[in-house]
């Protein structure tokens, strides 16, 4: 690599907005250097072995000056004044939180959290019953799991772009899989995939592999990428051969499982093809290392393309197996069985060298595969798949149509309109843009290509990146987010846990422009960046969509069936319809709650003291939650949603007599 980790650079007091801070970018590289060392990653890096691709243009080049028109640029382009709306929404992972956020861009406001494998003290989520049953009980009732892992979002699409409808997001940590709606921005339904750990990588279809009619998503593929014993029982934990990783494809709208993968290596990330006929995932472990030592020991691993028709195709043969007892169909995706292209379900493309990203572009014809230990982006035709699945092409390999070499640390990769990748360096913290002819030029030995077109420093060590509205065919140039991963000096200081930064690039023009930088709470992987028309929300519900709802306030009272003790009850601004409310020590309580008032925004608290209750029921929504009795005394019900000037007043007593 050209790159020299340890050069100190002190031009970077030409940068706009920044603060004259020459050794900042030594910062940066030190903060390399111990990314390196500390992870052991400098046994683990390739060398470069092709003559570097040299940037185009002054001031571009690994470790050179970041050539930001300083002082020029126009911030307030990029502000959204008081009272005017963002174009884009930007919809978040939340990483370790288990939730998921919407951002404003290009203001980057935070408009919501949405919780869906956490528990949410400010709407109840994971207290009310409701979500309880969404999140998944255990027998008692109580929270199966109160901890998530929310990496990658992606929504359902029509006609190659998005419909508005869905939201689909992982939990790596239990592996399962959630949907939301996009019209309440609620989560609707969780699952937990069978026989799976570490699931990571997930993406919608975008349409079917067969039937031209359907030109939406029907499937959410699903990554496993902690290779784990099948059945996982305790029979084989000292074995590592045994140790298998599985794909899975996901129906969305029941959101069961409809088949499952078997696979050598790992699932990482997973793309979806414009066409519905291929899903794919990058594989870093194709050595099945049980130690990261051993994870790095090959120079290439893979990107493993499945033929989606086929493996459904072997599905209703019946050429299927059952692990541990689970209906789901699983299909041999193996190498050893899939020998034969013309017959293969899947497809072994090696890649250097534990790649980590793989994304579809928005023409539909490639896939960037980025290195991660190498310090390339392999760019795969998707015709040229297709073709070795038609067994008119000898070799995986020879679906690769580029490498550039484009930096240390490679991740993830965003697509504009102009046939540029937008590629995240983590080593490097640069985001770089190339141009994907010019890398297929240049491949094929044509000297004068320079796949490099520009780069940009940002701050610190990116993750994912994502052009707006770049993962649809109406990928249209404007902006890419850097999600950081470490922000450092970016923000005032609040103690050892930093904020982390999102930073706002404008890419419309040759150079990019970092116009703003966003703090964002641990831990936003990936996001999707779309246009606003796109969605469409409601503000008030239907009350006839809650099959509890207390449709009339005369309908309030406490209602008894032995132990068991029903409270109905309705708000509407200032007031519940119960003043108060009697129960008996060790009732089991159930509190049905409808919200009558009908005005957007006006949403109602429910709080009971010392029973640990807290929930909101938005306009005309019904919640229920579900406790015993078990403290005699005067509890104060309290409305906890500031709704009225006499929100203070908003009470009814809980009245547990001994
Ligand atoms: Cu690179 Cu989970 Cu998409 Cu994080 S993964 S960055
Ligand atoms: Cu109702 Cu505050
Ligand atoms: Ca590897």
């Amino acid at each position: 690599m050209t790159q020299d980790l340890t050069q100190d650079n002190s031009n970077d007091s030409k940068l706009s907005g920044t603060p004259p801070d020459p050794g900042r970018r030594k910062f940066m590289n030190t903060a390399a250097l111990v990314g390196l060392s500390g992870a052991g990653l400098s046994l683990g890096l390739s060398a470069c072995n092709k003559k570097s691709a040299p940037a185009t243009g002054e001031g571009v080049g690994a470790g050179a000056p970041v050539a930001q028109a300083g002082g020029s640029i126009d911030y307030t382009k990029y502000e959204v004044p008081p009272g005017q709306l963002d174009e884009y929404y930007s919809f978040s992972s939340g990483g370790h939180s288990g939730e998921c956020r919407i951002y404003g861009i290009p203001s980057g406001r935070e408009l919501k959290r949405i919780p869906v494998f956490n528990m949410d003290a400010l709407v109840g989520w994971g207290v009310t019953n409701e979500s309880k049953a969404i999140i998944g009980t255990k027998p008692d009732g109580t929270l199966k799991y109160h901890t998530g892992d929310t990496h990658h979002v992606h929504q359902s699409y029509a006609d190659g772009t998005y419909d508005g409808k869905y939201m689909f997001v992982n939990d790596k940590i239990h592996g399962r899989l959630a949907r939301i709606r996009m019209d309440t921005m609620e989560c609707d339904k969780i699952i937990e995939i069978p026989n799976v750990q570490g699931f990571h990588g997930t993406f919608t279809d975008k349409r079917d592999p067969v039937d031209p009619k359907i030109n939406y998503t029907t499937r959410v593929f699903c990554g496993a990428e902690f290779a784990i014993p099948l059945p996982n029982d305790g029979r084989d934990v000292n074995d590592p051969s045994k140790y298998k990783s599985i794909f899975t494809c996901v129906d969305s709208n029941t959101m069961e499982p409809r088949w499952q993968v078997l696979i050598d290596g790992n699932c990482d990330l997973v793309a979806s093809s414009y066409d519905g006929k291929l899903a794919a995932t990058n594989q870093y472990n194709t050595e099945m290392g049980m130690h990261y030592e051993d994870m790095m020991a090959s120079e290439m691993d893979a990107c493993l393309f499945f033929n989606v028709a086929r493996i459904e195709e072997a599905v209703k043969a019946g050429k299927v197996s059952h692990i541990a007892g689970s209906k789901v169909p699983v299909v041999d995706g193996t190498k050893a069985a899939n020998a034969d292209p013309k017959t293969a379900l899947t497809c072994y493309v090696p890649i250097p060298k534990n790649p980590h990203g793989v994304n579809t572009s928005p023409d539909g014809k490639y896939y960037a595969c980025s290195g991660k230990l190498s310090p390339t982006a392999s760019v795969i035709e998707h015709a040229l798949v297709l073709k070795w699945f038609d067994g008119e092409l000898a070799n995986p390999r020879d679906t690769v149509v580029a490498e550039p070499e484009i930096g240390l640390g490679p991740l993830h990769t965003g697509f504009d309109n102009k046939g540029n990748a937008y590629t995240t360096l983590f080593l490097d913290s640069q985001i770089v843009k190339w141009n994907v002819e010019a890398a297929i030029k240049s491949y094929k030995g044509d000297k004068t290509a320079k796949p490099v077109v520009d780069r940009i420093d940002v701050h610190y060590q990116p993750g994912h990146g994502f052009t707006s509205m770049g993962e649809t065919r109406e990928s249209d140039g404007r902006y890419f987010i850097s999600d950081n991963k470490f922000s450092k000096d970016r923000f005032l200081p609040v103690g050892p846990l930093h904020a982390e930064t999102a930073q706002l690039i404008d890419i419309s023009g040759n150079k990019m422009l970092l116009v703003a930088d966003h703090s964002v709470y641990s831990e936003p992987h990936d996001s999707i960046i779309v246009r606003r028309d796109i969605i469409k929300t409601r503000q008030v519900y239907n009350m006839d969509e809650f099959p509890l709802a207390v449709k009339d306030p005369k309908d309030s009272g406490v209602f008894r069936n032995g132990k068991k003790v029903t409270v109905k009850l309705t708000s509407q601004a200032p007031s519940f319809s119960l003043r108060e409310f009697k129960v008996k020590k060790g009732d089991e309580v159930t509190i049905i709650l409808t919200n009558h008032d009908k005005v957007e925004d006006l949403t109602h608290g429910f709080a009971i003291p010392k029973y640990d209750i807290q929930f909101i029921v938005n306009p005309q929504e019904t919640k229920s939650v579900t406790f015993v009795a078990d403290k005699p005394g005067v509890y104060w019900c309290y409305c906890t949603n500031f709704c009225h000037a006499l929100h203070l007043e908003m009470r009814s007593r809980l009245l547990v007599e001994a």
